[in-house]
Formats: structure tokens, sequence, C-alpha cells
């Protein structure tokens, strides 16, 4: 049966701010009486391989470019027409990777239509994102960053980026959530004990930030998570660790440069010594085969491709023939539209590589990417523990289930 077609009427875009304060862009869509509303996160962390956030002028240029080109070519467009939307997008922008209208402003909209059609519709968000994806919808597992350093702390915390946790074997979408904020209320304590003259300071996602090491930070973790059954994980954020010229790792809470062969060492060693079983971004960006020897080192290890693959189908296809990754993150704003992380994640399936739906560290409370992981069949949602544009994404998987319940299946994180 032909579904009824509907038409976007008017839209609106405003600069608003993200949870570091910096300037991003929301965007509302009108069909007659009904709308939508969708903002754009932003990352610290970007891959270079990632679509430009926002074009010269920032997200005042992207509110400019909305009224004046994008809104008159969105009216009488169908918001179930996803593809038809995100090819207007790209059509408008004119480059590889939307550098002209930004990659933030792409998002926003592309989000926003599918909110639209699913109220139109009158369909669960998530419903209809898994429609649009034609993958089984899941509830994923939180994947919760604790603790953290890197581009995301200030001089003093661990190098490595984020130290994550996430429940094995729950029952229900409740007690997954709860797991992640027990360890994340528990380690406040263990930190105040340990770490003399810390305040309880964190980092841009609520994860704690102390001045240690990385292996004081995972001891703190492993004491925090004692009699709790989750397992553990690290996002390296290699890249932003990378000195390119001098070809070395730059540790600089240890004070270190560290060669690949160093670093990979260290990383090793912290993956036996303290049974981590995610490892995300291990190495730079370009050195697909670093990450393809430490797969080799861990035939169990799921290690993660983030700055990698940015969302890209094709990078995904390229890292899985050179077997160097098991999972990938999805982060919609590193490819601008829904329909390229629908590819992106379908790539993944078909490859069967793990699939990790992310939030960027400068988030807003739009809970859109909760939607998105049930509707990309994602075994992780990382959307951080703390903090209300955190929270807000573990709130909605929350009235999910409370909602749909056992219609839509858990995840289990048994396989790793
Ligand atoms: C990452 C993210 C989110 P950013 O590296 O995975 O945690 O950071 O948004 O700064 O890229
Ligand atoms: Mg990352």
């Amino acid at each position: 049966m032909a579904r009824e077609s509907f038409t976007i009427t008017d839209g609106e875009a405003w600069v608003v701010l993200d949870s570091r304060g910096s300037e991003t862009i929301e965007v509302t869509l009108y069909s007659g009486k009904v709308s939508a509303t969708a903002s754009a996160p932003s990352g610290k962390s970007r891959g270079s391989r990632e679509a430009v956030p926002f074009p010269e002028g920032g997200a005042k240029q992207s509110v400019k470019i909305f009224t004046d080109s994008l809104r008159g070519r969105l009216v009488g467009r169908d918001p179930a027409d996803q593809t038809g939307i995100d090819t207007l997008l790209k059509e408008v922008d004119g480059s590889e990777n939307f550098s002209k209208i930004g990659g933030n402003l792409a998002y926003a909209v592309s989000a926003c239509s599918v909110k639209l059609a699913a109220m139109l519709m009158q369909k669960p968000i998530w419903r209809h994102m898994a429609d649009l994806s034609g993958l089984a919808p899941v509830y994923p597992i939180p994947l919760g960053n604790v603790l953290g350093g890197g581009a995301h702390a200030g001089e003093g915390a661990p190098d490595i980026q984020e130290f994550l946790v996430f429940p094995r074997r729950v029952r229900s979408v409740e007690e997954a959530v709860k797991v992640n904020v027990e360890v994340h209320r528990r380690l406040g304590k263990v930190l105040a004990k340990k770490v003399g003259g810390y305040g309880g300071g964190k980092g841009d996602e609520g994860a704690y930030a102390p001045p240690v090491d990385d292996e004081k930070a995972l001891q703190a973790v492993k004491e925090a998570s004692e009699r709790l059954d989750v397992g553990f994980g690290l996002d390296v954020a290699a890249s932003s660790l990378y000195d390119a010229y001098q070809k070395k790792y730059h540790y600089r809470n240890r004070g270190k440069h560290l060669t690949r062969e160093q670093h990979m060492q260290h990383i090793s060693e912290l993956v036996e010594r303290y049974g981590i079983s995610y490892v995300e971004d291990p190495f730079e960006e370009t050195d697909v085969e670093g990450f393809a020897e430490l797969c080799r080192a861990f035939p169990k290890l799921l290690v993660c491709g983030d700055d990698l693959v940015v969302t890209r189908a094709e990078l995904i296809r390229w890292a899985s023939e050179k077997r160097a990754v098991r999972a990938v993150i999805l982060k919609p704003n590193q490819v601008g539209t829904i329909t390229d992380t629908v590819e992106a994640a379908k790539e993944a399936e078909k490859r069967g590589i793990v699939r990790v739906v992310s939030h960027r560290s400068g988030e807003t409370c739009d809970s859109f990417l909760t939607h998105l992981a049930i509707g990309l069949g994602g075994k992780f949602i990382k959307a951080g523990v703390a903090g209300g544009e955190r929270v807000a994404k573990a709130n909605e998987l929350l009235r999910i289930w409370y909602k749909a319940g056992g219609s839509i299946s858990l995840q289990e994180a048994d396989v790793i």
C-alpha cells in the first residue's frame, strides 16, 4: 500500500549552545501545525576525514545559508523521503565534505526530517529509523565514559581520553543504565580517598578528570567496579596524542614521547593487566596497520575505529578488508546525513562489525541519538554517564523501555 505523502511547509534555524558553551545549530521543520526540532553536537578530537562542522563564519553563517538557500528548497518536500532530503543537502552544499554549508547544519536538517516524518506517520522515531535502515531494532548496551583525560580535560589528567565501562548480562534497560551510574558514583569516592587535593573536577563529558596517569586511572575504575558485573574499555583517541613530525605519541602526563612500538606495548599491557575488552582508536587515524596488529595480538578484543573510519561506508569497507577493526563508531555528524550513516551501519552489519552509536564531547540535550542507536541495531550506545546532556540520552532509552518493553530485544554483552 502506498504511504500517505507529507509536506514540509516551513523551517527555521537558530544558533544555540552546546555543553561546552560553544555555538552550534538547531533546526525546526514544520508540516502545517506539526513541528520537529533537532540540534547538532560538536566534537573536539575530530578525524581529519570528517565533514567540516561549520562553514567559514561559524554557526551564524549556517543559519544564513539555511534561511537564504535551504529553507525555500525544503518547502514542498516530503520529510519521509530521507534520501531525497539528504541528496538536496549535498546539492546545496556542492563540496565533498559539507565545507560550504557545514556538516552540523546538514546533520540537524537530516535528523529533523526523520523526527518530523515519524511524528506525521505517528510512529516512534526509533521505529521510523529502523524502517529507514532495514536493520533489526535493539536496545543498545550503554558504554559510558567514567574517567577521562586527553583532549577532553586539562593539564595533569590521564593521557588516554576515555576510560569506559559497560554492563554485562543485564535483564532490563533500567538495570543497564544504573550500572554505569553506580560505577561513576563510586569512582567519585574512590578518587576523593586516593588522590590528594583533587576536588572532583570533570572533563567535557562529565567523566572525572583527576591528576593521575593511565595506570592509576584504571586501578581506580577497577576499584569502583568491584562486585559489579561490568566490562572495561578505552578510547585512546590516539590521533590527539600523535606528533606526526616526530612520528611519536606524546604522553604529556607521563612526560614521555613513545615510538609506535612503545605505544603498542603500553596499550597491550593495559589490555592484559586490566582485562580490557574494548579499545577505540588505539593508533593515529592513518595507521590502519597498527589497528590490524592489535587485532592480531588480541583475537577477542573489540578494536574500534572512530577517527579511522569517520562513519563512512567506504572507509569501513577498507578497514574491514585490512582486518583492522571489529567495531566502528557511528557519529552522524561525522558524515553529515542520516542516509550516509545508515549506509555505514549497513556496511558494518554486512561485515559482522559491531556498531557503536556515539555522542560527541560537545553535546546538546537532543535525545535523537538514542532512537538512532536502536534503529541502527547498535550493540552499544556511547553517550556518557553524567551531566544533563548525557543523561538526556539515557532517559530517552528508559522512556522507550517503559513504553515498548519487550517488543524490542535487549543486546547482550556476552560475546565480549
Ligand atoms: C570520541 C568523542 C566522543 P569527540 O572521540 O569518541 O567521546 O570525542 O566528540 O571530541 O570527537
Ligand atoms: Mg573516539
